[in-house]
C-alpha cells in the first residue's frame, strides 16, 4: 500500500512536470521544411542504391556526475533539427519497404520518452514529437534499431562521418550512442579497416555535406545575420565600456552578457580576449590577465544563434588612443583586409585573396624595418586569411573558389611577440581584424558592419560613455577570511 501511494505521488508529480510545456520560446527556429529540403538535396547528390548515416555527438563529461552543456552534431541538426543526444538518422537514396509493408526514405531514431530521466535532464521530443515537430514520416525509438530489419548488404554505398572512438557504453541504457554505433557496425558488417571495403566512405560524406553547407539558404542567412549582428553590437558596446583597469575575463563576460541579452544561446567557440602580448597567442583562451592597461585588447568573439556562429575580431586600445606604433600595425592589417574585400565575389580564388592581401602585410613589415626578408615577415602573420562560417565556426566547404551564397571571414593579422628580432617598440603588439562577408555574384555584403573597424571610429567609440560606468558592484569582503 505504502509503495503504491508513493508510486502514485511520483506519477502525479511527473505528469505535472512533463505537461508543463514551455511557451515563451523564440519563433525563428529553422523550419521542418528547411530540414526536409536539406535531406532531399543530400539525396540528390547520392548515387543510386546508397544510404547515409548521421549520428548525434556524444555527451561529454565535465566532472564527476556533471556533463558539459550538450552540443548536437551540426550535420544531425542540419538534416533533422533534432537536438538531443543518443540518436541516429538514416537517409536513403531510394524508397525502402519495411517488414510491415510501409515505405520510407529516411529513418530517425530518437531518445525514448522517459518521465524519470526527463525530470532530471529535460523534456524529450520522443517519437510522436519528432513526427509532429520535425515532420518525419517514420521515427523509431533508439532501442528499436536492434529489431528493425534493414538489409544493409544490398547497398553499394554507405556514407557516414568519422565515428567517435572514445565513447563508453552506459550499461543502463540499451539505446545510447555506443549501442547505436555498435549495432550499425554489426548490421552493415563494417570491417575494422574501412579502406578494405569500398562500400564504406567517410570522405564522400564530407564532400556531400561540404557542398551543401558551403552555400547558405535564405533561412540560414536569417540566423547567421542575427548571430553576426549580435556579435558586432557586443564589440561596439565593449568599446564604449572598456577601461585600462578592466580584466580580460570581465570583457569576455560583457560580450557573453550582450549575446545572451539578444537571445544567443552560446558562443560558437571559446572567446579569445587577449591584451598586448597575449593577443599573439592565436587561440588564447585563458583570458586571465587582471589589467589590460595601456595595451591593445584583441577580442575574437562569436555569438551562436540557433546553431549558427559569427566570428568577429576587433583590436582596440583600452585607453582610447592608438599609439604611433599600434596605429602603423593596425593600418597595415586594415589595408590587407580592404585588399581582400575587393576580391570578394563569385569566381575569385582563395589563393588569390590570400596572396594579394598577404603581400600588403609582408611589404609593410619590411618597410617598417620589422622584418628583413619575406620569410621573416610571414612569421608575424602565421595563419590563413579566412574560412567559412555557419553551423561550425570553421564551416565545411570543398571549394577553392568563392561562390554566391558562401559566408566567409576575412581576418588578416600581425603578431609581434615579446623578444622578436626587431625594435623593442613593436613588441607585444598584436592586431587582428576579422569580418564576416556574404559572397554575391559581383561583389559582397559586409555582414559585420555594426562593429566599427576604422581607427577614428574606434577611438570615438571608446571615448563615448557606457551605461556600464554607472553599474557599480560592491567590493568582495570575504576574500582571505578563511574560517
Ligand atoms: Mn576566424
Amino acid at each position: 500500500m505504502k509503495f503504491s501511494l508513493i508510486t502514485i505521488l511520483c506519477c502525479l508529480s511527473i505528469s505535472f512536470f512533463v505537461n508543463a510545456q514551455p511557451k515563451d520560446l523564440p519563433n525563428d527556429y529553422l523550419t521542418k521544411e528547411f530540414h526536409a529540403g536539406r535531406r532531399d538535396s543530400l539525396r540528390a547528390l547520392m548515387p543510386a542504391n546508397s544510404v547515409a548515416a548521421v549520428f548525434a555527438y556524444p555527451v561529454r563529461n565535465f566532472s564527476n556526475d556533471v556533463d558539459y552543456v550538450y552540443h548536437q552534431n551540426p550535420d544531425m541538426y542540419y538534416f533533422s533539427g533534432y537536438k538531443e543526444p543518443n540518436s541516429m538518422l538514416l537517409i536513403f537514396k531510394d524508397e525502402q519497404v519495411a517488414a510491415d509493408g510501409s515505405k520510407f526514405k529516411e529513418l530517425l531514431f530518437v531518445q525514448k520518452k522517459d518521465p524519470f530521466a526527463e525530470q532530471w535532464t529535460g523534456i524529450r521530443m520522443g517519437v510522436v514529437g519528432a513526427m509532429e515537430q520535425l515532420g518525419f514520416q517514420k521515427v523509431l525509438n533508439g532501442d528499436e534499431f536492434a529489431s528493425f530489419s534493414i538489409d544493409f548488404s544490398k547497398f553499394e554505398h554507405i556514407y557516414f562521418d568519422n565515428l567517435p572512438a572514445d565513447i563508453a557504453d552506459d550499461r543502463y541504457d540499451k539505446a545510447d550512442l555506443f549501442d547505436l554505433i555498435t549495432l550499425f557496425k554489426q548490421k552493415t558488417t563494417m570491417p575494422e579497416k574501412l579502406s578494405t571495403d569500398k562500400r564504406f566512405s567517410t570522405s564522400a560524406f564530407v564532400q556531400f555535406t561540404g557542398k551543401l553547407r558551403e552555400i547558405k539558404t535564405e533561412e540560414e542567412m536569417n540566423l547567421l545575420r542575427k548571430a553576426v549582428e549580435i556579435s558586432c553590437i557586443g564589440q561596439a558596446e565593449v568599446m564604449r565600456a572598456i577601461r585600462p583597469d578592466m580584466s580580460e575575463r570581465e570583457v569576455e563576460g560583457l560580450h557573453d552578457y550582450i549575446h545572451k541579452r539578444y537571445g544567443a544561446e552560446n558562443v560558437g567557440y571559446p572567446s579569445i580576449v587577449g591584451a598586448g602580448n597575449n593577443g599573439c597567442v592565436l587561440h588564447y583562451i585563458d583570458n586571465d590577465k587582471l589589467r589590460i592597461g595601456q595595451q591593445m585588447l584583441l577580442m575574437d568573439v562569436g555569438a551562436e544563434y540557433h546553431g549558427y556562429t559569427a566570428d568577429v575580431t576587433r583590436t582596440v586600445p583600452a585607453n582610447g588612443k592608438f599609439s604611433p606604433e599600434q596605429k602603423q600595425i593596425y593600418e597595415l592589417v586594415y589595408a590587407a583586409q580592404e585588399e581582400a574585400f575587393k576580391l570578394c565575389k563569385e569566381g575569385s580564388s582563395w589563393q588569390d585573396l590570400e596572396q594579394k592581401s598577404r603581400a600588403i602585410i609582408v611589404d609593410g613589415l619590411i618597410k617598417l624595418g620589422i622584418a628583413r626578408t619575406r620569410e621573416e615577415a610571414n612569421r608575424y602573420y602565421p595563419h590563413g586569411l579566412g574560412h567559412h562560417i555557419g553551423l561550425d565556426v570553421h564551416d565545411r566547404s570543398n571549394s577553392s573558389r568563392l561562390k554566391k551564397g558562401m559566408v566567409i571571414t576575412i581576418e588578416p593579422g600581425i603578431y609581434i611577440p615579446e623578444n622578436s628580432p626587431c625594435d623593442k617598440k613593436w613588441w607585444g603588439i598584436a592586431v587582428r581584424i576579422e569580418d564576416d562577408v556574404l559572397i554575391k555574384e559581383k561583389d559582397y555584403e559586409l555582414l559585420s558592419f555594426a562593429a566599427p573597424r576604422k581607427i577614428e571610429e574606434i577611438e570615438k567609440l571608446v571615448a563615448e560613455k557606457s551605461p556600464l560606468e554607472n553599474y557599480i558592484l560592491p567590493p568582495l569582503k570575504s576574500a582571505k577570511k578563511g574560517f
